[in-house]
């Protein structure tokens, strides 16, 4: 049928149809929208946190990313397999004049198909419900945004986190010591990440927290702040003890093999499979345990693996995270690494892109890996930029600001990049403890914390700062 979408004409084919506030309804397991210009530029939105999310030219089909062994952590392993451009949960096609048509979806489970002449729409497993829109790109993803789920209580906190600093290598006295230095900034929340627990799956203190995690969370308290902690509750390693008491709680595939989930801190990952109750009760027990050591923000990592193989298992991911979401009760939860448009309306924050890092990229990894995942402030910032409509939903994290310069090779202006994007979410976060600092620096991470607003979006890449313009195209 032929129908219009604002002022386009296209041609679609849909189970139904029917007006939308900035838009259409469609019905259907599959729609397919043509319209009537050839699309030269795909907004291609990846399936989890890191995933890319950005314009592509659909003169140049995917390359693969490489190793195989870390595709299930990159993406939805179906959308980097692919000869042609896929992606997560919505899609959109730039026409003239720089318009946008866009086709995205109102269910979990979905991916979209983009060819010059054609946006497809696949659910998996639900019934479909889809939406389409022609307009600017300031008009018509907020439009599609404002149909999705929505959880925005209070403001975004300000985070201390340590792993921008001491990745793995933290301990107590690390931490007791950078406390001390974090007190008098206007910190609200002191966030221990990765390197505290014994192993994946085996989520106690290690050796370097002799006093446990309660004392730590008390000590934090007691400078006023509020204690956050770093969890993977769905990965594992075929070494986790957790695995050896319960190999029947591995997710795997239809042969009975368990499904990878990646490869990180040096070994391949394992997901724990989230559709068995037993191992929904046992996160839900995880989470009452850290909840009652006195951690009241949690940063929830590697969801994805409670998704995999990918689109397919969003339904149970949901699931999963309400189980969660109702033991954590009014825990600040930050998705990490999580499918994500199945996380709104369950995560109060939400990462939305890469890691950031103390460069600006790894030419190894983004180049000859052809993996725009890994860390590096380039990815983070590409991404993030193409996901910011999703302020409407959730607080945006676009990972931590860096105002150090010791052990950092980032140039003071692309640090500014980031200082200012995140200025814009609300959402401020940094790993440097404040002895890194030379003092001008200490002004710049105090003036971040205390000062609100102030910045405006000009369009898509150009921010406005005070009297400073920044333009982040460069970078694309
Ligand atoms: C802790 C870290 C930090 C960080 C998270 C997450 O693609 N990768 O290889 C990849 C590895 C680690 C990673 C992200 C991507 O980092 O985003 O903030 O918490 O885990 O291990």
């Amino acid at each position: 049928m032929r129908v219009k979408v604002g002022s386009l004409e296209v041609a679609l084919e849909a189970e139904e149809v029917k007006a939308a506030p900035g838009g259409l309804y469609l019905k259907g397991r599959e729609v397919r929208v043509y319209p009537p210009f050839r699309g030269e530029a795909f907004f291609r939105h990846g399936w989890q946190s890191w995933s890319l999310a950005s314009w592509v030219s659909l003169s140049q089909p995917p390359v693969p990313l490489l190793p195989p062994e870390r595709q299930p952590q990159a993406d939805d392993p179906f959308l980097l397999r692919a000869s042609e451009w896929w992606g997560s949960g919505l899609g959109a096609l730039r026409g003239p004049e720089g318009r946008v048509l866009l086709l995205g979806a109102l269910g979990v489970g979905a991916r979209v198909l983009g060819r010059p002449d054609l946006l497809l729409g696949r659910m998996e497993g639900e019934e479909g419900g889809w939406f389409v829109a022609w307009g600017s790109e300031e008009e018509v993803f907020p439009a599609y945004a404002r149909l999705l789920p929505r959880r925005l209580l209070g403001k975004p906190p300000r985070v201390w986190c340590s792993w921008y600093a001491f990745y793995t290598n933290i301990s107590e006295v690390r931490l007791l010591q950078v406390l001390e230095e974090v007190a008098s900034y206007p910190f609200e929340v002191f966030q221990v990440d990765d390197g505290w627990q014994r192993a994946l799956g085996d989520w106690e203190a290690n050796e370097r927290f002799p006093h446990g995690m309660a004392y730590l969370a008390e000590r934090i308290r007691a400078k006023g702040l509020r204690p956050g902690l770093w969890l993977a509750p769905f990965l594992v390693t075929a070494d986790s003890p957790i695995v050896h008491a319960r190999p029947e709680w591995l997710l795997r595939d239809r042969e009975g093999r368990p499904l990878p989930a990646g490869f990180n801190w040096g070994k391949p990952l394992l997901a724990l499979d989230a559709g068995k109750e037993e191992v929904l009760a046992w996160v839900e027990g995880l989470i009452r345990k850290v909840c009652s050591w006195g951690y009241d923000y949690l940063k929830l990592d590697f969801l994805y693996a409670a998704s995999l193989p990918g689109a397919e298992g969003e339904g149970r991911y949901r699931v999963a995270m309400e189980r969660i979401r109702q033991a954590a009760g009014d825990a600040y939860l930050l998705f990490c690494g999580a499918p994500v448009l199945a996380s709104l309306g369950l995560a109060d924050g939400l990462r939305v892109g890469p890691d950031v890092a103390p460069y600006w990229d790894n030419e190894d990894r983004s180049t000859w890996l052809g993996d725009p995942t890994g860390p590096g402030l380039r990815n983070a910032l590409r991404t993030t930029l193409h996901r910011l409509w999703l302020r409407e939903n959730v607080q945006v994290d676009p990972d931590v600001v860096f105002f150090r310069t010791r052990f950092n090779l980032l140039s003071p202006e692309t640090m500014r990049l980031q200082e200012v994007l995140a200025r814009y979410t609300g959402f401020k976060a940094t790993s440097d403890p404040p002895s890194w600092l030379l003092p001008e620096e200490e002004v710049r991470l105090r003036g971040f914390l205390t000062e609100e607003g102030g910045v405006e979006r000009l369009g898509p890449y150009r921010f406005r700062f005070g009297e400073e313009v920044l333009d982040y195209a460069p970078l694309l």
